[in-house]
């Protein structure tokens, strides 16, 4: 028998059950845990998914200061009103819900600061350009079994960013404002393809008409892309508290057609699949990496081949093999064994 090197590191059962009683103060505590420390996932799995109450997950993404996190409060608000419980998870370092932003906003947003229905939490982004931190979907989790059943993902930037959040929400709201040219930049993301629906925030400042007719243009011209119906584009001014009313409306009928589709179940599927699948590909690697010391040769290897202008992929086709006869022999030995 092996000595088990690994020190396990896992949740108190006093914080498990602190959580379960419903403490605000456990729910935050295990959310640091698991964005400080990824090897306990497997754990907060196990625990979570048995008490996962099925929130669904809006991403509200868009270039930076169009409006995301008053958007936000406000949807949060009226899901309040409405008898939800709502998660807030900010993955921006300028978020008014970390008291990064102006005084103005933090105001707004105190109101529900103070209410338990609403559990707001803020994430260190994993490049500081607002890319989603890893751990975002398990903090999903956390709240869902928490009991918020609305969780509202805000993230910031253009890009990868946005594309992360694609892959942990069920449903994309892509926020915009007049006068900045977003859509051209994120047209080049890609994330316009990904949104359930558009949002013209700031509707009070000049260039909404001309954004609205680049919106209708760009949906003309990839029209062919949208295989089921072009989402719905809303304006509002959310700093007026004007139009969100019909955003948060809209989002309920979405996220109404998203469960009786079933989408919702496909999306869980799907997250689930990919959770698997990185997680091997990860684990596979990590356990090649350390069989044969690759990182290390593959660099020098790499080296060699630029110098001498050479192609990696006897090198990769060897290793392929090599692997192969690793698990045949592997397998042979466990068939000694028992
Ligand atoms: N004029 C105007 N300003 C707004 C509106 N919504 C938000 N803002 C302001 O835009 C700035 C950025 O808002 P914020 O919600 O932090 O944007 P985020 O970076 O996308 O999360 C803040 O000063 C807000 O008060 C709006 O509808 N109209
Ligand atoms: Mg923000």
């Amino acid at each position: 028998v092996r000595p088990n090197r690994h020190v396990v590191r896992s949740i108190s059962p006093q914080l498990w059950e602190e959580f379960f009683r419903g403490s605000r103060l456990a729910c935050a505590r295990l959310i640091t845990k698991v964005e400080n420390d990824l090897e306990l996932i497997p754990e907060i799995r196990d625990r979570l998914i048995p008490q996962r109450k099925g929130a669904v997950r809006v991403g509200i993404t868009g270039p930076p200061g169009v409006g995301k996190s008053t958007v936000a409060a406000g949807l949060a608000r009226r899901a309040v009103k409405d008898g939800h419980s709502v998660g807030i998870i900010a993955v921006d370092p300028t978020s008014p819900f970390t008291g990064g932003a102006f005084l103005g906003d933090r105001v707004r947003m105190q109101s529900l600061m103070g209410d338990d229905r609403v559990f707001i939490r803020s994430l260190a982004s994993r490049d500081g350009h607002g890319g989603l931190s890893p751990a975002t979907p398990h903090v999903a989790e956390v709240l869902d079994a928490f009991g918020m059943d609305r969780i509202f993902i805000e993230t910031v930037g253009v890009g990868q960013a946005e594309l992360d959040v694609v892959t942990c929400a069920d449903l994309i709201l892509l926020v915009l404002q007049p006068g900045t040219g977003d859509v051209i930049q994120t047209l080049k993301a890609g994330i316009t393809e990904a949104a359930d629906l558009f949002l013209v925030n700031k509707a009070d400042l000049p260039g909404t008409e001309s954004l609205l007719e680049a919106l209708g243009f760009l949906f003309e011209i990839s029209a062919h892309r949208h295989v089921h119906t072009r989402p719905p584009i809303l304006t509002a001014s959310a700093v007026k508290d004007e139009g969100l009313d019909g955003v948060y409306s809209e989002t309920e009928r979405l996220i109404e057609r998203l469960i009786q589709s079933g989408q919702y179940q496909d999306k869980k599927r799907q997250q689930m699949e990919r959770e698997i699948r990185e997680s091997l590909q990860q684990m596979l690697w990590d356990r090649f990496a350390a069989m044969t010391n690759a990182p290390e040769e593959i660099r020098i290897l790499c080296e060699r081949l630029i110098k001498n202008g050479q192609s990696p992929y006897p090198f990769i086709q060897a290793m392929d093999s090599n692997v192969r006869m690793e698990l045949v022999n592997q397998r042979a030995g466990n068939e000694n064994d028992g």
